[in-house]
């Protein structure tokens, strides 16, 4: 009998024509010898990995991509689901029969010369009943080797999988790396993305956003469960309590770091389970249980250092796992090393840009491209959590929101309760960042940090959050922070970083009761002096401002918030409605 995964296996070399097949097993010696392939292949005239110091850098290797190819692609990326309404105003739609004839087309025969990777891989532990059985094809061994860093690949899923037809299938061809050619179709009714043209990260890795957040989103809709771009962190207090949070940032706003934190404050401990995605689900005693279905980190590099975060940087050293990627980073010829601004206090004199080209010290450029990254798996986190692999998740006692926004947001803030929490979440504006294609610095409204990740309509993924409120017996508190408040002089007000401690240790004094709030327009503040700023030299004055709701400033937000509410008609809850007229209310407006 032939099973439902050799089919697709069969039915995509009909389609791609690859010269061989391969199935990852996912052993050790299976990266070694991809490892070596890649050292010999070439793509775009660049060869795909290079050897990295392995005294400085354990396990590493380079990878420099297409210039045109160094983020994900938002205005490339489709929802085809049978209905535009389906996939709301926050998708691009496509009609479902005609993506896929427009991707076949691109498909037939694109792995002509090329060998074909086959990567069974499994979201979750195994073990875990909430854990999701994938089968991606590729002809990226880049990709290939990421996908083994970020998800449980080879011998085991195939296994999950078995005779079942029940599993994703993502097929992927690098093609040849053409912008007028890539596309990101999302089919959430058929579990399937089809992803060309671009070898990028959330374009390629398709069990990243594709699958676990944009179908995983539908999937969550329809089963009653959540699939968020979120941290999941286990805060451990100086009396050895851990208490879970999860934490949502849109892209390059401090996932990672906060994911990865080393506190400032004595007695206080992160234990990291994941720093991009979270499944939520209602658990048997109706709380809300956590698991993070990746198993690596695809982090940014820029700001990555000793000081900022040195528990990414001992991953990054960690000699655990085979191998760790860094991808457009510039390299410091003087040791073979990556280099990236924040690494290290001096810019190196012998550097190699993201393109390849003699660093120029004096440029108004950085010599690694913005949005480079590492690829590490998470089983080098020093701080790992022993309950990162428990099948059943953690759970829930705070969700932490936030944006990046020079003005108006203030540092922290507290939602009255699970509704109000929506409301706040639903309302986020952050600046675009450089993990994605486009301009820099705009604001836009990012509710939840899924704007670019929910696959289907936002409206109704308000919805379900509040139905996911009234079905939970015991519903986590909900947070808004903003660390990137910045002063006249373009300067960050709050420390940020190991720094943001501190207001988690206020938000634990909040979830045991041992602090009062004073209420505002927008929520619920800390009271004087409740946020300990031991060993801290800030400014009263500015931490005064960093509390405050600024009226004309909210004013102009809720503006941006009514605007963006209006694309959504009566898509958005009643409730939500409500919450936004009673806001202006109390703002005069
Ligand atoms: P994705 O992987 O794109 O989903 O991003 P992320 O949310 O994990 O972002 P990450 O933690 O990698 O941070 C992105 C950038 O923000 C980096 O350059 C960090 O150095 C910077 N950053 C993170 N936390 C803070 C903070 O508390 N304060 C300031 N000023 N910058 C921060
Ligand atoms: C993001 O952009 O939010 C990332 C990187 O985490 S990617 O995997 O490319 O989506
Ligand atoms: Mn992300």
């Amino acid at each position: 009998m032939v099973t439902p995964m050799e089919l697709f296996v069969k039915e995509m070399q009909d389609l791609l024509l690859p010269d061989e097949a391969y199935i990852l097993d996912g052993s050790q010696e299976e990266a070694e010898k991809l490892v070596a392939v890649a050292e010999k292949s070439e793509v775009d005239g660049k060869i795909v990995l290079k050897k990295l110091n392995g005294q400085e850098y354990p396990n590493s290797y380079y990878h420099r991509s297409n210039p045109n190819d160094v983020a994900r692609t938002e205005h490339l990326t489709f929802v085809c689901t049978p209905t535009e309404e389906q996939a709301g105003p926050n998708n691009n739609w496509m009609e479902p029969i005609e993506a896929k004839e427009k991707m076949t087309g691109l498909f037939k025969g694109a792995m002509k010369g090329r060998k074909m990777y086959v990567i069974p891989f499994v979201m979750g532990n195994p073990k875990s009943k909430y854990a999701k059985n994938c089968v991606q094809v590729t002809d990226s061994v880049y990709v290939a080797l990421s996908m083994r860093v970020m998800s449980r690949v080879g011998k085991q899923a195939v296994e999950r999988i078995g005779g079942s037809s029940d599993f994703f299938r993502g097929i992927h061809s690098i093609g040849d790396v053409n912008p007028d050619r890539r596309f990101i179709m999302h089919f959430p009714q058929e579990n399937l993305v089809m992803s060309f043209g671009s070898g990028y990260g959330g374009n390629a890795l398709l069990g990243k956003k594709c699958y676990s957040l944009r179908i995983g989103s539908y999937l969550g809709y329809q089963e009653g469960w959540l699939a968020e771009h979120m941290i999941v962190i286990g805060v451990q207090t100086p009396s050895g309590k851990v208490m879970y949070f999860l934490g949502a940032f849109p892209s390059a706003c401090g996932k990672t770091n906060l994911a990865l934190l080393e506190p400032v404050l004595k007695g206080y401990k992160v234990w990291t389970l994941g720093d991009d995605i979270a499944w939520i689900n209602i658990g048997d005693d109706g709380q809300l249980y956590a698991i993070n279905p990746e198993a690596g980190f695809f982090g940014v590099a820029p700001g990555t250092g000793y000081k900022t975060n040195p528990v990414m940087m001992k991953t990054l050293k960690n000699d655990k796992f085979f191998p760790t990627l860094f991808t457009n980073t510039a390299i410091d010829n003087s040791n073979n090393t990556p280099w990236w601004e924040g690494v290290s206090d001096e810019v190196p004199l012998d550097l190699t840009d993201w393109q390849g080209q003699k660093y120029d010290k004096n440029s108004d450029k950085s010599a690694e491209h913005p949005n480079s990254r590492f690829t590490v798996s998470i089983y080098n986190c020093p701080t790992l959590s022993s309950e990162y692999d428990n099948p059943n998740g953690v759970p829930i006692s705070g969700i932490i929101f936030g944006g990046r926004r020079k003005s108006t947001i203030p540092l922290v803030y507290e939602a009255k309760d699970w509704d109000s929490g929506v409301f706040t979440a639903s309302i986020i504006g952050s600046e675009t960042t450089a993990a994605s294609s486009g301009q820099v610095g705009n604001v836009r409204r990012d509710p939840m940090a899924m704007l670019p990740f929910c696959g289907y309509n936002m409206g109704d993924y308000l919805q379900h959050w509040l139905n996911m409120g009234k079905k939970a017996k015991k519903l986590p508190k909900i947070f808004m922070v903003n660390w990137f408040r910045k002063d006249e002089n373009d300067k960050f007000m709050w420390p940020g970083f190991r720094d943001n401690s501190r207001i988690i240790k206020w938000m634990i004094d909040r979830i045991e009761g041992k602090t009062g709030v004073v209420e505002s327009e927008i929520g619920l503040f800390p009271q004087d002096n409740a946020i300990d700023l031991s060993g801290l030299n800030i400014k009263k004055e500015t931490m005064e401002k960093l509390l405050k709701v600024d009226k004309e400033d909210w004013k102009k937000e809720v503006v941006m918030i009514e605007e963006f509410y209006s694309k959504f008609g009566d898509k958005i809850p009643r409730e939500l409605r409500d919450y936004l007229t009673d806001l202006k209310k109390k703002l005069g407006m």
